[in-house]
């Protein structure tokens, strides 16, 4: 397509370990299967401007109604954001809070002017176990109140992080740490007042000690949850943020159909390509530039025939891409049977992805063409349906209208680019007029 440019811009961090065992994964875009952090390709934040709830798993917007208490206003400001990842607190490592604590410490004088000297060392003694135990916790105090309640954070976050951490770990690290800190305050003021009480010179010198150890005990056993929130932040801070307001393409179809291969074509996002299912780890997030306008494309783990309990974390963030984030869809076929799932059980994620996002603007692609020309006999890897004509007719030729295209002998790509050209700029004109009426509620009649 003349006059048109594909841009991508990929971020890649490395490999995250955190929490349990570490990725193999050198080259795919970030998560998931719980509790294991990959690689990640990253793009931009921005702002949403329509408010969301969550009925039965899923996420619907919400018709804003005037009257509501200030509290709902507050719970529904805080949903309509994304981007909480990037605000998050830098964390220290533990053994840096605690060593630059213990030298600051040390340190700390006694208060001018004090002559005895048993009460001029317990004065020190306690100092400095006080301004110890203040350096310790009031980092870990930060933590707790900067790190957003998951149950506010835009349900899009709210995905990504019980898919990519593994369900509640996010919670627990912050209830560790904050422990951490309770623990902490409570030993540091218990041997402060100790030291303060001491009759002689050595008496304090010895409370002291015993109170700088027994801090340091505790931060050395406990402060891993400092740094698995430190991995957490990290992890998350490099997770792809949707420009909710930019119109966004969305790749989806059963595992190994070719979806990598046609991001690749449209933009120059260069996804993982491989022969086998779920080479996509993870959402990638690129833009296309048609004509000096920008748009997102997100390329995603494929979807098997089967019931949402029995789905990996990697289906489940493609639905949570399908039901948090306002996306365009081209949805990808493969009828020649080299994918692995077969035609008849790509028809029926197809009719339930198509049924469950039916309000999404839409795409479909048979991929792989070259295959079905050269090779009817790949293609009969089943028997057609004569019982159902619908999938009968899905069988041979997709969903109607599907366009037939290949990467391979570039067959129908630039009708592809044209077509989702044209669904992105009807993107457009949605986001445009969803804000416009958003905008037109605010205005008081
Ligand atoms: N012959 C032929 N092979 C293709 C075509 N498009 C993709 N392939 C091959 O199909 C295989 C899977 O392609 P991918 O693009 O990785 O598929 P995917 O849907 O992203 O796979 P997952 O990420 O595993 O879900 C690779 O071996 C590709 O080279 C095509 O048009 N023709
Ligand atoms: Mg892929």
């Amino acid at each position: 397509m003349s006059g048109t440019s594909h841009l991508i811009q990929l971020w890649h961090i490395p490999s995250t370990k955190l929490l349990l065992r570490s990725s193999n994964f050198s080259k795919g875009s970030y998560l998931v299967p719980a509790a294991e952090i990959y690689p990640t390709k990253i793009f931009c934040k921005k702002i949403q401007t329509t408010a969301y709830r969550i009925v039965n798993g899923s996420y619907v917007p919400v018709p804003q109604n005037k009257n509501q208490s200030n509290k709902e206003d507050i719970a529904s400001t805080t949903l309509e954001t994304v981007g909480a990842f990037q605000k998050l607190p830098m964390v220290m490592p533990s053994v840096d809070i605690l060593y630059s604590a213990l030298r600051k410490a040390k340190r700390v004088s006694p208060t001018k002017g004090i002559a005895n000297i048993a009460k001029r060392e317990r004065n020190r003694a306690a100092k400095q176990l006080d301004f110890l135990m203040k350096e310790l916790a009031v980092p870990l105090r930060g933590y707790a109140e900067n790190f957003p309640d998951k149950k506010q954070l835009h349900p899009y976050e709210q995905s990504l992080i019980q898919l990519t951490l593994g369900d509640g770990n996010y919670e627990q690290v912050l209830r560790r740490v904050d422990s951490l800190r309770k623990k902490v305050v409570s030993v540091g003021k218990e041997h402060a007042s100790l030291c303060a009480k001491s009759l002689t010179k050595r008496e304090a010198e010895e409370r002291l000690g015993e109170g700088m150890k027994k801090l340091e005990d505790i931060f050395n056993h406990e402060g891993k949850a400092v740094d698995d929130l430190l991995n957490i932040a990290k992890t998350l801070r490099a997770m792809p943020v949707v420009d909710l307001e930019t119109p966004t393409l969305c790749l989806v179809g059963a595992p190994n159909v070719g979806k990598s291969s046609l991001v690749r074509v449209l933009s120059t996002g260069k996804p993982e390509v491989c022969n086998y299912p779920f080479t996509t780890r993870g959402i990638l997030m690129g833009h296309i530039a048609f004509n000096y306008r920008h748009f997102q494309v997100t390329d995603t783990p494929g979807l098997l025939n089967r019931h949402d309990d029995e789905r990996n974390n990697l289906e489940k963030l493609t639905l949570a891409v399908l039901s948090h984030l306002p996306t365009a869809i081209l949805y990808v076929h493969d009828l020649s049977g080299e994918c692995g799932t077969s035609p008849s059980d790509q028809f029926f994620i197809y009719k339930e992805i198509r049924e469950r996002f039916s309000d999404h603007l839409w795409i479909d692609v048979v991929s792989k063409c070259d295959l079905l020309q050269e090779s009817p006999i790949i293609f009969n890897t089943e028997d057609v349906s004569a019982d159902n004509p619908e999938l009968a007719r899905y069988q041979k030729m997709g969903p109607e209208g599907a366009i037939h295209v290949s990467v391979k002998n570039e067959a129908a790509l630039n009708q592809l680019k044209g077509r989702v050209h044209e669904l992105l700029v009807s993107q457009m004109s949605r986001i445009k007029s969803s804000e416009s009426n958003e905008e037109n509620k605010g205005v008081p009649t």
